[in-house]
């Protein structure tokens, strides 16, 4: 039995020593200690055993037990070491190596011409509101003052979804929509797409971007509409800029005026870029009309206000200085890079 126990224990010692994997020592483990292990196979023969030997023998076998678990233990110890330094060396970084660069998207010069913008009238006080591209055409034409035949309907061809519903023309619904809320006084610019039924060109598009604006309060008049409209347009083309407004006419307001500015190019004197003139005309505007109030449920005797609207792309166009406006919708990175 000593000899037997003493083969078993140099054969297992022999084992875990050469052994080379984690897996590999359990399986020596079971075949040693398990249940159907030798060294459990052994211990269950003690019965054979004279008496007064069995303490002796027990003994032996307890120690050929505990020196196979120690040594199953250190390898265990051993191989798990030279693993985790075997992944360590597989995973090892150079910290030295260039990084990969990512390629990262550009704003759009529309929207730097619109955050512009919205900087501007947020920092006069202005909400930004947002509503539908797909509008009533009471909203867009009814109650803007343009009734059905009025002239003003066949200026700008617009998109009919049906006879009630079309795509907006203007952002003015927007306002139209905040007035009829009722919470007063307002101050608001409402940026969106709008459609209309153009053909395309170095200037024109079915679908482009506008920026209207709206103001009222008790007393506004056509004083506080020139002082906020000169105030955007310094901070828009730099302090040296004038602005000067030419009698016109819209439905919604009245009076109404076109804006020039004088040229950021050439300061006035006239260049190729302003066509000689020394101005460029940016934008409309007028003191919201009486009718277009009171359809609203405002009551024109209490207050009054103004309101504006610009092209976003007309101002991207100016501000970057690109000559077409086609090259705005193409998305071509090498084009938007630019600004
Ligand atoms: C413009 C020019 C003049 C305008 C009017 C309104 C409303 F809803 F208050 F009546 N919103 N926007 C307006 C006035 C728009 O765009 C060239």
């Amino acid at each position: 039995m000593r000899e037997q126990l003493e083969k078993i224990k140099k054969e297992a010692l022999k084992q875990i020593q050469s052994s080379e994997a984690l897996e590999t020592l359990n399986e020596i483990r079971v075949s040693y200690l398990g249940k159907k292990g030798e060294l459990t196979n052994l211990l269950k023969s003690m019965k054979d055993v004279a008496p007064e030997e069995r303490p002796k023998v027990g003994q032996m076998v307890n120690d050929a037990r505990t020196a196979i678990e120690s040594c199953l233990e250190e390898a265990k110890a051993v191989l798990g070491r030279k693993a985790r330094e075997e992944q360590l060396k597989k995973e090892v970084i150079d910290v030295t190596l260039p990084g990969k660069k990512r390629k990262t998207g550009h704003s759009h010069p529309n929207t730097i011409a619109l955050e512009e913008v919205e900087r501007i009238f947020i920092g006069m006080g202005y909400e930004v509101v947002e509503g539908p591209e797909v509008e009533y055409d009471h909203y867009n034409f009814e109650k803007l003052n343009i009734p059905k035949g009025h002239p003003a309907r066949d200026e700008q061809d617009t998109f009919y979804i049906n006879d009630r519903i079309l795509l907006r023309s203007q952002t003015s619904p927007v306002q139209i929509r905040t007035m009829e809320k009722g919470k007063l006084p307002i101050r608001m610019i409402a940026p969106g797409r709008v459609f209309r039924s153009d053909e395309v060109d170095a200037t024109h598009s079915p679908s482009f971007h506008q920026i209207e604006g709206l103001v009222i309060d008790k007393n506004i008049t056509f004083a506080d509409l020139k002082g906020t409209l000169a105030e955007f347009a310094k901070e828009l083309f730099g302090p040296e800029t004038k602005v000067k407004f030419r009698p016109h006419h819209f439905p919604f307001t009245e009076p109404s005026a076109e804006v020039d500015v004088t040229c950021f190019k050439c300061g006035g004197r006239g260049c190729r870029f302003c066509k000689g003139s020394g101005w460029i005309e940016i934008l409309g505007c007028g003191m919201v009309h009486p009718h277009v109030l009171e359809m609203c449920g405002i009551d024109p005797d209490e207050y009054s206000g103004f309101a504006f609207g610009v092209g976003l792309e007309r101002i991207a166009l100016l501000k970057y200085e690109i000559d077409d406006m086609r090259l705005l919708y193409e998305n071509d990175i090498r084009f938007l890079k630019q600004f």
